[in-house]
């Protein structure tokens, strides 16, 4: 058990596809203690049929509206007096307005571009300030990104600039939580069809070029980018800090 008595927290599961539920199944094989963010109360009612189901025990369960930064406070205030040390962090949380994922970038308005660099950027600063007060025995936070970051990607648009400022954020970050002993890392999925996918447009398309031209031929799953992000919280990894590690069956190595 490589998390035995590990405290980490996971924010972002809608549902049972979402890619924090593989990252809670992976988190949980290996003995962790985990305390669960959300932010609807339909995410609430998902999440508390799934622990059910899967008999997985939530050492605590969470409000935070990564939007605002009174919820984020209360919420670690929250998570420091059930548990009072943090080990690990997991954010998978991003949004972006249906409208400005389609067309071109250069017609993204100026409320759209801030409301995805909010929720999908800012977001893990913010967070990572309240984890970090929490990790007085070091830490690893990890947040989950997309090649559209590096990319142009058709139709990611303004979230793959906010995917940008993220991976940027977790240099930045690495650097001034490393001091601490906290490492700062992201995982850079591939496609994977969850409800913040859905309706999207392009996903099918997308999926079949992965099919097509990724050095594995395949498309890749929850479960393994939950593995990834497990070895990125665990001990195993301890010698990594500002990476963004790539869970796309070797798509990003493709011109
Ligand atoms: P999900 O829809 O399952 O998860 C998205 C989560 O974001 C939901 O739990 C949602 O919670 C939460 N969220 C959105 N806004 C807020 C907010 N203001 N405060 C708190 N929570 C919020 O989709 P995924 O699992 O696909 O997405 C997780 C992460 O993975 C995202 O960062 C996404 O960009 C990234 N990713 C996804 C890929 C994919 O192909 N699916 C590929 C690469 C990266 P609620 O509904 O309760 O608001
Ligand atoms: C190139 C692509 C396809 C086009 C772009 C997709 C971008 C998706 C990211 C954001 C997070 C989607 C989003 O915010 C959708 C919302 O406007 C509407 N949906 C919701 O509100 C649902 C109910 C909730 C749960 O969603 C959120 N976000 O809270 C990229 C794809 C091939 C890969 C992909 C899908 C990447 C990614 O970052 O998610």
């Amino acid at each position: 058990m490589l998390l035995a008595n590990k405290n980490i927290v996971i924010m972002g599961v809608a549902n049972e596809r979402s890619i924090a539920w593989g990252v809670a199944k992976s988190l949980h094989e290996q003995g962790a203690n985990l305390i669960f963010t959300y932010r609807k109360e339909r995410s609430l009612q998902k999440l508390q049929q799934l622990l059910e189901k899967e008999q997985i025990p939530a050492t605590a369960v969470v409000s935070c509206d990564v939007d605002n930064d009174d919820s984020i406070v209360a919420a670690f205030a929250d998570i420091g007096q059930q548990v009072g040390v943090l080990h690990g962090l997991v954010h998978s949380i991003a949004f972006a307005e249906k409208e400005e994922l389609q067309g071109e970038y250069a017609d993204t308005s100026r409320a759209g571009y801030l409301t995805a660099q909010n929720a999908s950027a800012y977001s893990f600063v913010a967070v990572a300030r309240e984890a970090k007060k929490l990790m007085t025995e070091g830490g690893s936070l990890v947040t989950q990104s997309y090649i559209g970051a590096e990319r142009v990607m058709k139709n990611y648009n303004v979230m793959g600039v906010a995917k940008a400022a993220l991976e940027a954020s977790v240099r930045y970050l690495a650097e001034d939580l490393g001091k601490y002993n906290i490492r700062v890392n992201a995982v850079s999925a591939g496609p994977i069809r969850t409800l913040a996918a859905k309706g999207v447009s392009g996903f099918n398309d997308i999926m079949s070029v992965i099919e097509e031209r990724a050095p594995l031929r395949r498309n890749i799953d929850q479960s393994e980018v939950g593995d990834a992000t497990m070895f990125l919280i665990s001990h195993l990894s301890r010698g990594i800090t500002g990476e963004v590690l790539h869970v796309d069956a070797g798509y990003h190595v493709i011109g």
